[in-house]
């Protein structure tokens, strides 16, 4: 197998601008799919819900809502629940560093106070995949935050096994997390029960996660109608780009591409390189790693739209990154540090020979929720900040409204709203 391999330099504008085009998701048609199964959670409740449940998931459920508290714990291995362990600690302290940075506390002229102080939003929905892989450490990367945020309702959503039971470890994580509900429900109709809230289910007002195209429509849908509730971000495929330099290990590349590869059929995997890298070592690497892989169709599907591309040098990599703007950026170069001043647009990055994109995805610190599709240019991954907004609060001494007073009455007058004028002038004892 190889990877469509482009010289940079011998491509023409047009080209250039192609190749950063992601392939393209058509809504149209999902969007249609999903808004009657919104309307009928929406109207229905519960009994929707769990109709849904039957015919896509083939579960039959008496309650689709549990309390977490109510749940036995779930056993599980000894190795695999240390491992937990150790991602939930080392996300745990990355995310409660970010407590420390958030409230600001000025005096912008004497007597006049402004503050901003951050709130917990109340009820947040966490969407945790199942399908062609059940994802634990997306359960991780929600309700860790959400439970330093200090959320009141923690919903997580989570299609259900065929018995009807949680995934053991999405339960460990639930009850280490804090949440306080497991919905047990996938796809459009979990989001929906969420957004607009069921007889059993807490209204949202929050809705994260990543999903399956139907999860990102259903997400879209209700942020856009009366259901009052906001979403993370906005989704597509996963991505990685890697910049490789001659001394980078072709097998570890290889390994880095696959592990996004086999995330599904349209992740996307990007591999830039210096003209001096030996692409057909990477290339045979790639080819084999990826005949050995238990999910080897779903990977050869994505490395079907992936592609190489050589640049001129380290600088004309970073540029390259910066415009098609990844998800994860692993950078596996000599120095990877100083590069890192020239690299503006990627959701998490890589840093240095020894940092695969896998540690972030499950245990280093950093969230794995990330901008995808070329998002990162102007949306961040989820964080603490993601939980909570921000109240601004200002209080004025007399003095300060003697200084600032003036001023205001006469913008408010520039503006002929005479109420807001006086509400000054009339506590100055002014005209
Ligand atoms: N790479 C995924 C996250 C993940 N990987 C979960 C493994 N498990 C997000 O882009
Ligand atoms: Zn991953």
């Amino acid at each position: 197998m190889s990877i469509r391999t482009y010289v940079y330099d011998n491509l023409n504008a047009e080209e250039r601008v192609e190749i950063l085009k992601r392939p393209r998701v058509d809504f149209t048609a999902i969007l249609g799919t999903v808004a009657p199964i919104v309307d009928a959670v929406a109207t229905r409740g519960d009994a929707a819900v769990r109709e849904y449940t039957s015919k896509f998931d083939g579960v039959d459920l008496d309650a689709v809502v549990v309390r977490v508290e109510d749940l036995p714990d779930p056993i599980l291995d000894d190795d695999v629940r240390e491992a937990f362990d150790v991602a939930y600690e080392n996300i745990k302290k990355f995310h409660e560093a970010q407590k420390d940075v958030a409230d600001v506390d000025v005096e912008t002229m004497p007597g006049v106070r402004c503050r901003r102080v951050s709130r917990p939003i109340g009820a947040v929905g966490l969407y945790v995949p199942g399908g062609t892989a059940v994802l634990p450490s997306t359960a991780l990367m929600l309700a860790v935050p959400a439970a330093i945020a200090g959320c009141k309702s923690v919903v997580l959503a989570t299609p259900p096994r065929k018995d009807g039971s949680v995934v053991p470890e999405v339960l460990y994580v639930a009850k280490k997390a804090g949440v306080t509900h497991i919905l047990k429900a996938g796809g459009a109709q979990a989001v929906a029960a969420m957004g607009h809230g069921t007889e059993t289910c807490p209204k949202v007002d929050k809705i994260f996660g990543p999903g399956n195209q139907f999860v990102t429509a259903a997400k879209m849908t209700l942020q856009n109608s009366e259901a009052m509730v906001s979403i993370d971000m906005p989704a597509g495929p996963s991505e990685v780009l890697v910049i490789a330099d001659k001394d980078a290990h072709p097998s570890h590349v290889a390994a880095d591409l696959l592990s996004q590869a086999e995330h599904g059929p349209d992740s996307q995997v990007v591999l830039v390189v210096t003209p001096d890298v030996n692409l057909d070592d990477i290339c045979a690497a790639v080819a084999r790693q990826a005949a050995a892989l238990p999910r080897s169709d779903i990977t050869a599907k994505a490395l079907g739209h992936s592609y190489a591309v050589v640049v001129p040098d380290i600088a004309a990599a970073c540029e390259f990154s910066n415009r098609y703007a990844p998800e994860h950026l692993i950078v596996n170069v000599e120095n990877a540090e100083s590069l890192l001043p020239s690299l503006d647009n990627a959701g998490s990055v890589f840093l240095g020979r020894y940092t695969p994109e896998s540690v972030g995805d499950y245990a280093s610190g950093t969230n794995h929720v990330l901008p995808t599709y070329g998002y990162s240019r102007m949306y961040s991954g989820v964080s603490l900040d993601s939980f909570v907004k921000y109240m601004t609060v200002q209080e004025l001494t007399k003095e300060g409204l003697d200084r600032l007073g003036p001023s205001v009455a006469r913008m408010a007058a520039v503006e002929g709203l005479e109420a807001h004028r006086q509400a000054v002038t009339l506590r100055l004892g002014i005209e």
